[in-house]
């Protein structure tokens, strides 16, 4: 799909735009010098050999010889867009911060969402945390919060980082396995490390498998501080919330669609804004008075532990809309540099030992991989509003100073850039004390409590799904002693999740609890708590062939077009078929480029040519198992009734006459009314998966 024009500008767009240069018309060197060849290196005679003296072959070999810099080291996979936030009420109550205050002003942002373990070139469906970040220019600098799509951390300091990060990688031998935690190294270390259990449990559910980036969770993790106006400081937790709801893959859908589609979510992303379907998000904020700070049963300054929605709410505050895709993915989401150390006065960090670790780290990571400490003056990077400081040198300055004093004080340059006299960023006076040591405060001592609740408040088929990734995750670890650790470890979440997870990896179910389950639960840690049931953004499959009926794949098209979904036709060869009665229908997809993992449902259209057609193509049949068994609405009509019925898909009554909704499956063998079938299906689309498709499992997909 190519770029549309970008809507409405940003002042951050504005900025980005004085940058932008265009392929221009005539061929130069970087230099300037006009090429007029650039397909044959300077030679002796046509083949003799090549001269030292050709700059041009030089050039051009030489800055494609660097034109990779070192990839993230954690989330090098990612895509990014560009929007803006927009706060829905001044919060000067609780923060000074200028972006907060006015809800008429649209902050421009840049949103930069990844997986954590694969390289730049894995697979976007893979089972892995997501990273949820995004860089706020402000008026007053910039502002990035650097998040991901669940709640907690594994590890409670970040001198843990560089060991849970080599465990989770390739392993170092071999490099296998790519994107993926299924593998020994992985659960040796999360099994010797007991404060990891709360988020491994999150890394075993559904969150780890989104349907798209514009439909998942985002978590600051830390608890910040707000800082008002009077200096008064509260503690603080971010949340970010998806208007399309939150919505996951099953496991072998996403396991497919890392070789159907590697690019499932990018494109996704991609193709959203460019249909004008931005992602939209909901900033809300959790607020813990200081003097509360002790009154929780957990430490608030421990990553591995998340505040309860139901003891404090979660308030919205703004909304995110992302808007325009980047012009370059290198310039813009590749040099990107997210740093949790970038804050605005109004907003300030705790002192969680993880947080106070990344602060550090980040910067020192830009500096490697781009190369200069001049890294703020990409465009990509800079703030909106001016930047001045005696920070002149260094590779790759990109401005001209001229004033002839590059210290401070100074007399001779009038004294500037001076520090400023009105009130600049003030980090607020925590009053602290104590002795250095190398130690973690017993407060961060309780690691299981949390955990068991997560999993007391997962629906019977979220539970499931944990239950079959666990048996996953834990097969590929050939070592017994790990997966005996690790169904030892479940024990002390949940004696009955350990029992099931044993019994599928091989180990002695245990026959005791090693804690007893504390029977609270948190509705709001469920998906389910945020399942909006839309069909915005959905895509359909329509399968036809030569003869299928016109009227009903319009028909279905439309309610589909007005619901702010899309129906493609997918058929055997690329080009156009003809409708029974005569239509020219343009093939969107083939069997071969496609595959009901890349879609949200699937719809049969009538025509006994067509139908007589697919009844003969394995991949129509494997299509129509493959969605019923991942739980997708599907729908029939006419002689498509009888496809499903040469299908594999059990368990589902399938309709004769008039319309027929059982499980999902909606067919009409006689469709009286082709718009009530199509509404049924949107509002099937909408529901997103009909998880009691209990004997799913029998159709071979
Ligand atoms: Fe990190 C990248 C999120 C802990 C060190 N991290 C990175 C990105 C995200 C997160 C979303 C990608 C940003 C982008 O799109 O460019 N990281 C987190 C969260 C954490 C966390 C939510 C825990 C709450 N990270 C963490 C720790 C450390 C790091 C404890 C080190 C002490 N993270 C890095 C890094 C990366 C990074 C090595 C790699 C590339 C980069 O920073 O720019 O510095």
């Amino acid at each position: 799909m190519t770029k549309k024009s970008p809507p409405n500008k940003t002042a951050k767009t504005e900025c980005l735009e004085q940058f932008k240069v265009d392929a221009g018309e005539q061929l130069t060197t970087n230099q300037g010098v006009v090429v007029d060849n650039t397909d044959n290196s300077l030679k002796v005679g046509n083949r003799g050999p090549s001269l030292r003296e050709d700059f041009h072959f030089q050039e051009k070999l030489s800055h494609f010889d660097r034109e990779r810099i070192p990839e993230r080291v954690v989330h090098a996979r990612g895509a990014g867009a560009h929007g803006y936030f927009q706060v829905y009420e001044p919060l000067t109550e609780y923060s000074k911060a200028e972006f907060l205050q006015n809800p008429s002003i649209q902050t421009p942002v840049f949103a930069r969402f990844s997986t954590v373990a694969g390289s730049r070139g894995s697979g976007d469906s893979v089972r892995d945390v997501r990273g949820f970040a995004v860089k706020f220019y402000t008026q007053e600098g910039n502002y990035d919060l650097v998040g991901n799509n669940i709640p907690v951390f594994f590890i409670q300091d970040a001198i843990k980082f560089p060991d849970i990060v080599h465990s989770i990688k390739p392993e170092p031998d071999n490099e296998i396995p790519q994107a993926s935690t299924a593998h020994p190294s992985f659960w040796d270390f999360i099994s010797l490390v007991p404060e990891s259990t709360h988020m491994i449990m999150w890394l075993l559910s559904d969150r780890t498998l989104p349907r798209s980036f514009s439909r998942m969770q985002g978590f600051g993790v830390h608890t910040y501080r707000l800082v008002n106006a009077e200096g008064k400081s509260r503690f603080v937790k971010f949340h970010w919330k998806p208007l399309l709801g939150v919505h996951s893959l099953v496991f072998d859908e996403a396991q497919k669609l890392a070789g159907k589609d590697p690019d499932f979510q990018r494109r996704d992303l991609w193709e959203s804004i460019e249909k004008g379907n931005y992602p939209e998000f909901e900033l809300g904020i959790q607020i813990i008075e200081e003097e509360d700070e002790h009154k929780f049963d957990f430490d608030i300054l421990d990553s591995t532990k998340l505040i309860p929605e139901e003891l404090v709410p979660v308030r919205a505050i703004g909304k995110m809309v992302l808007n325009r895709n980047p012009d370059n993915f290198f310039a813009e989401t590749e040099q990107v540099a997210f740093q949790p150390s970038n804050v605005v006065p109004g907003i300030d960090f705790s002192d969680d030992p993880l947080l106070q670790g990344r602060l550090f780290s980040y910067h020192d990571t830009q500096l490697h991989r781009l190369g200069s400490p001049n890294f703020a003056h990409l465009p990509i990077n800079r703030p909106i509003c001016p930047f001045h400081n005696n920070q002149q040198d260094g590779r790759m300055q990109m401005e001209v100073k001229t004033s002839r004093v590059n210290y401070s004080p100074n007399a001779l340059g009038g004294g500037q850039p001076a520090p400023s006299e009105i009130e600049g960023y003030v980090h607020y006076p925590e009053r602290v004390e104590g002795h250095k040591i190398r130690e973690r405060s017993q407060s961060f001592g309780e690691h299981f409590s949390q955990a068991t609740l997560f999993w007391n408040s997962l629906s019977a088929v979220e539970k499931k799904h944990l239950v079959e990734a666990a048996y996953f995750e834990l097969g590929k670890v050939e070592d017994q002693a790990v997966r005996e650790k690790m169904v030892d470890r479940l024990n002390h979440v949940d004696q009955g999740l350990a029992k099931q997870v044993a019994m599928g990896i091989g180990v002695a179910a245990p026959a005791q609890p090693i804690t007893q389950n504390h029977g609270q639960s948190s509705p709001a840690l469920s998906q389910n708590a945020f399942a909006v049931k839309t069909a915005k953004g959905r895509k359909v499959a329509i399968l036809a062939a030569e003869g299928v009926e016109a009227e009903q794949v319009t028909a279905i098209k439309q309610a589909l077009a007005e619901a702010g979904a899309e129906g493609l036709i997918v058929s055997t060869f690329l080009g156009t078929i003809k409708s029974a009665t005569g239509e020219t229908l343009k093939v969107d997809q083939t069997f071969l480029t496609s595959a009901s993992v890349m879609f949200d449902g699937v719809y049969v259209a009538g025509g006994t040519q067509s139908i007589a057609t697919l009844k003969e193509n394995g991949d129509a049949i494997h299509f129509i198992n493959e969605a019923f068994r991942h739980c997708k609405a599907i729908a029939a009509t006419g002689e498509g009734v009888e496809l499903l019925k040469k299908s594999s898909i059990t368990g589902v009554t399938l309709s004769e006459r008039s319309l027929q909704d059982d499980q999902g499956v909606i067919s009409a063998k006689t469709p009286s009314s082709l718009s009530a079938v199509a509404d049924s299906f949107v509002e099937a689309i909408a529901q997103h998966r009909f998880w009691n498709r209990t004997i799913q499992q029998k159709v071979p997909a």
